[in-house]
């Protein structure tokens, strides 16, 4: 229904339904045969348009707009905003909900930590499959790792700056580092206030020197990092791929999946240290990292959540 029909439909309830207002007051003196107002058109108010309210438009409701509704914008809706949809913001936009952070650098502890299942892993290597070989010795890795979070004092750090909009964001960066927790309560790492010593893994500005790019959208991050390097039950995880990671993250707390591919080599060091035999590493190996045709490295994927901390 155009605008013009619902303006003109509304003139014609005007009449009959009008009950009377300070613009206007039907039946006052103004309201008689002979007109005493100043303007030349055929209504009994004083300005210019020929309908019966006392603004410049043609609808009957009392703002300067052409439409129905009460607000003073030309769109439809009933918010306040210049934009045609009918959401409640105030943006000039097509809808998108902003999610404005409280501040543009936010620093996680990592809390809980577990392999992700074997079809929830990240595609690392592009042929649109998710890579989570090591998903196999997940019961085993997820004891160890929990043995380690409990009383190790390294804990994984991650980090999103230059967050201006929790919703869309395309310009944020982030990176992934260990840090130490040195008060000698690894209890209280988690109360969402802890420090830790990230020594040499940031610069002067508290930002993790591996910096990786981020992209907010549709309330989701996801992250790039070239190269990290944390630990994870016990053993120092360096990678063949770069890091990805995608997720959901607010001012209090992040969580997410990270994929990346270990080098064979450094398997077979796990592999021999927790009782394995080291050739099984290369016998899951499933990403060619060098591209030269032979599988060199072992994809993972781990599901975490984290609070927020901060680091020195
Ligand atoms: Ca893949
Ligand atoms: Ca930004
Ligand atoms: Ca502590
Ligand atoms: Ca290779």
């Amino acid at each position: 229904m155009s605008r013009y029909v619902v303006s003109a439909l509304l003139l014609a309830g005007c009449s009959e339904t009008y009950s009377g207002g300070e613009d206007d007051p039907k039946g006052s003196s103004e309201d008689s045969a002979v007109e005493t107002d100043a303007d030349t058109d055929s209504d009994s108010d004083t300005d210019t348009d020929t309908d019966t309210d006392t603004d410049t438009d043609t609808d009957a409701d009392g703002d300067g707009d052409i439409d129905a509704d009460g607000d003073g914008d030309l769109d439809s809706d009933t918010d306040s905003d210049t934009d045609t949809d009918t959401d409640t913001d105030t943006d000039v936009d097509t809808g998108t909900a902003s999610c404005p952070p409280s501040g543009p650098d936010f620093t996680y502890v990592v809390e809980t930590l577990e392999v992700a299942g074997s079809r929830d892993g990240l595609d690392l290597d592009g042929d649109g499959t998710s890579d989570n070989v090591l998903s196999v010795i997940k019961s085993s890795l997820d004891d160890s790792i929990v043995d380690a979070m409990a009383t190790t004092t390294s804990v994984i750090i991650v980090q999103l700056w230059n967050v201006d909009d929790w919703c869309e964001d395309p310009d944020v960066y982030g990176g992934i580092l260990s840090a130490t927790d040195t008060d000698g309560n690894v209890a209280d790492n988690y109360s969402g206030s802890e420090a830790f010593d990230a020594g040499s893994a940031i610069d002067s500005s508290g930002h993790s020197t591996e910096v990786g790019t981020v992209v907010i959208a549709s309330s989701t991050w996801s992250i790039t990092v070239a190269s990290a390097s944390f630990e994870a039950g016990g053993f120092t995880l360096t990678n063949a791929t770069p890091v990805y990671g995608v997720g959901t993250a607010d001012d209090a707390s992040i969580a997410g999946t990270m994929g990346f591919a270990l080098p064979a080599t450094l398997m077979e060091e796990i592999a021999a240290a927790e009782g394995y035999d080291p050739d099984l590493a290369w016998s899951l190996a499933d990403i060619d990292s060098d591209g030269d045709g032979t599988y060199d490295a072992l994809s993972i994927a781990f599901e975490f959540t984290g609070v927020t901390g901060s680091v020195y």
